[in-house]
């Protein structure tokens, strides 16, 4: 096994954000950290570090870069350009928590472009955990948010397209394919911080699988499956086939796992095996992530299928873009 230093050396990318501000660079409190799924988790980091290098909270930062990857790309799986379940409705989901047990969530909300920020108002707001659909939006638009439609042009061309075979099959990576022109396969942002005075927090956002059946939930809202944090142990976060997620807790499951004395690592593989032996041959098929912080703020991933990249962003390097283990190195076997 490396040590975590040479993993991370081994395994750096190019990095693929855009240069950071000369501001941000060496700067910011040293035990604060962020991570966060998915290339486009560099500069989803970014937006988080500006919040814990001036000093802010972990549960502020994970809501910035959260609402950075709702809005401030367009890549049709997470917020603003997410592409539509098969009928044509574009449905978000996302969850946020805190290391101290407070969370809350939205699912299957429709017309709100900032899900992270109404998800936290459920926690903060609401004697609830979860809200839904209709009663979510309900709640939004009497938060202040302004209903609009979602849905781009491009992503009415690619249900059109999908419409003519109407066959769900998620591929691995790829499941919610790019925009024509965006070449990364990025996907559901699920982010987890620790901030100056050891507090952690953790959001996790997504538009979901593309061509869902209309109301179905993924993992990324509900709380234990898509997005754990526990002040005591760490975090975990997860992406992929949210099924899959569901079924083995798995994001509560990595945390336990680290509670145990498992590294994130470890924890993160052994969760992976897990979702293997219980279906073996399903998971030949398709993609499930899991990327883990402890509060030590030491950090671990692991994927079913190769090509899992996840972003670590400290005081010392804001741009690391690091590529996960997994249990297949080709897409299919
Ligand atoms: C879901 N986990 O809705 C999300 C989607 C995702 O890679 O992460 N895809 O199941």
């Amino acid at each position: 096994m490396p040590s975590r230093r040479t993993f991370l050396q081994s395994s750096l990318l190019a990095a693929g954000a855009a240069a950071l501000p000369r501001a941000l660079a060496k700067t910011g409190p040293s035990g604060a950290k962020v991570v966060s799924t998915w290339d486009f988790g560099v500069p989803a980091n970014q937006a988080a570090w500006a919040v814990l290098a001036k000093g802010g909270s972990a549960i502020d930062a994970v809501e910035a870069g959260a609402r950075w990857a709702e809005t401030g790309q367009c890549n049709s799986t997470v917020g603003r350009c997410g592409y539509p379940d098969r009928d044509g409705f574009v449905t978000l989901d996302a969850s946020i928590m805190k290391g101290d047990g407070s969370c809350g969530s939205v699912a299957a909300l429709e017309g709100i472009d900032h899900p992270i920020t109404v998800a936290r108002r459920v926690m903060e707001k609401t004697p609830h955990v979860m809200l839904v659909g209709a009663g979510a939006q309900q709640f939004a638009i009497e938060q202040g948010f302004k209903a609009q439609d979602l849905r781009t042009p491009e992503a009415e061309k690619a249900w059109k397209e999908w419409l003519k075979t109407s066959k769900y099959a998620p591929e691995i990576n790829v499941e919610q394919r790019a925009m024509p022109g965006n070449k990364e396969n990025h996907d559901t942002i699920g982010m987890l911080a620790i901030d100056a005075s050891g507090q952690l927090a953790g959001a996790c956002t997504t538009s979901g699988m593309a061509w869902k059946m209309r109301g179905r939930v993924g993992d990324s809202p509900i709380i234990g499956a898509g997005l754990y944090v526990d002040n005591e142990v760490g975090g975990a976060t997860a992406s992929g086939v949210g099924e899959e997620m569901i079924r083995n807790a798995a994001s509560f499951l990595v945390v336990e796992l680290m509670r145990q004395g498992r590294s994130p690592a470890e924890a993160c593989r052994e969760a992976i095996e897990r979702v293997v032996s219980k279906r073996p041959e399903a998971s030949k098929e398709l993609q499930v992530c899991f990327l883990a912080m402890n509060k030590h703020g030491e950090v671990g991933a692991f994927a079913l299928h190769q090509g899992f990249s996840y972003a670590v962003c400290d005081a010392g390097k804001q741009d690391a873009l690091l590529r996960s283990q997994s249990i297949y190195t080709s897409q299919k076997s």
